[in-house]
């Protein structure tokens, strides 16, 4: 048996591929990409989340924010030692992010205004993520399915308390529903451009299901999240911006809006409202840090030379 055909058996039987298993190049490449891609999104995603902790409403809603930022920097640590696990370095992986040459997610190039938004993201936002780490899990490379299964345990925590936030809002005054509403109206169109280009329009979908590393494409992923999350709306009597979205009892599915491509796309390449902040913030606290890094490592070498002695 060749290197290529025990790996498209492991693959056609739902096996897991494992690092010290042989796989194609392009395949390891679309992993790197895709885990970075996804570990450098939970490090970012901390920035809109964290600018709300000073200015929490009360203790416990200070708590659980402070919990939930906290497990983002987990999930992109869990996430970073997933990608080491295919031959590159997290400090590779960190550096290509600063110099522009990997992304993160678009969502997190949006700016959180009100208190309200704190509840809009971890309802949409880690609703839509969750709807798409949840075939992760069943993805083909085993670290990152690993990686996910812990993940998607707190990231349902995250929409929980988000959505139970925003019911809280939702019934309370007036000036409190207009707040929740507000936040829907900014965070609605985003949170369906997290699933990245229509089908048509994916260059890697066609690949990564042949490989199994995506199990459901792009657009039957937004369809998931649009049909769980129009009736969590309707309960909480909060508006969905978006006069085409109904019922298709034909499709069985909810029918939604055309959405705007090239603010997608103008996001991703680097013009959203807060691309350039996010980038600015998290070089500034890279360089910030560097002198923990080299403590560190200078502990661990010291550490290291005592046990050998
Ligand atoms: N934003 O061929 P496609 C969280 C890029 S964070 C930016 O469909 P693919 C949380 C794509 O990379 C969870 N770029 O690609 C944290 C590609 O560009 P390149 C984040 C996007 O990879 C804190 C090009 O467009 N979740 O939960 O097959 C607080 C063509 O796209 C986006 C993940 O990262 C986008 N939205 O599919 C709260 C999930 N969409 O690389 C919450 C893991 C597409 O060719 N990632 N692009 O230059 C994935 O599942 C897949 O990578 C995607 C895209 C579905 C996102």
């Amino acid at each position: 048996m060749t290197d290529e055909s025990r790996f498209d058996a492991i693959i056609a039987a739902d096996d897991k591929v494992e690092p010290g298993d042989w796989m194609p190049e392009g395949y390891r490449k679309t992993l790197i990409r895709q885990i970075a891609q996804h570990a450098h999104s939970e490090v970012i995603g901390m920035q809109p989340e964290g600018n709300w902790i000073t200015r929490a409403p009360s203790l416990k809603r200070k708590a659980i924010l402070i919990a939930k930022v906290q497990d983002e920097a987990g999930h992109g640590l869990y996430l970073y030692s997933a990608a080491e696990t295919l031959g590159v370095s997290r400090h590779e992986l960190v550096d290509l992010l600063h110099q522009g040459k990997q992304k993160y997610s678009s969502i997190f190039n949006y700016p959180t205004l009100n208190w309200a938004d704190m509840g809009t993201i971890g309802w949409l936002v880690d609703g839509a993520a969750i709807t798409n780490q949840v075939m992760l899990t069943r993805t083909s490379y085993g670290p990152y399915a690993r990686a996910m299964h812990r993940i998607c345990r707190e990231e349902s925590f995250h929409q929980r308390q988000g959505y139970e936030l925003i019911l809280t809002l939702m019934r309370g005054s007036e000036e409190q529903r207009q707040m929740a509403q507000d936040s829907m109206n900014r965070f609605w169109w985003p949170a369906l451009m997290m699933f990245g280009p229509t089908d048509g329009d994916s260059p890697h979908t066609q690949q990564s299901m042949a490989w199994k590393i995506k199990r459901i494409s792009n657009d039957d992923l937004r369809q998931k999240f649009v049909d769980a999350t129009v009736p969590q709306a309707e309960f909480a009597g909060i508006t969905i911006p978006d006069p085409d979205l109904r019922w298709n009892e034909e499709r069985g599915h909810y029918d939604f809006g055309e959405i705007d491509w090239d603010e997608f796309w103008d996001v991703v390449g680097g013009n959203g409202p807060c691309n350039r902040e996010r980038m600015d913030h998290k070089n500034k606290v890279w360089d910030d840090g560097a002198w923990v890094r080299e403590a560190a490592v200078a502990y661990a070498a010291k550490q290291y030379a005592r046990k050998s002695a």
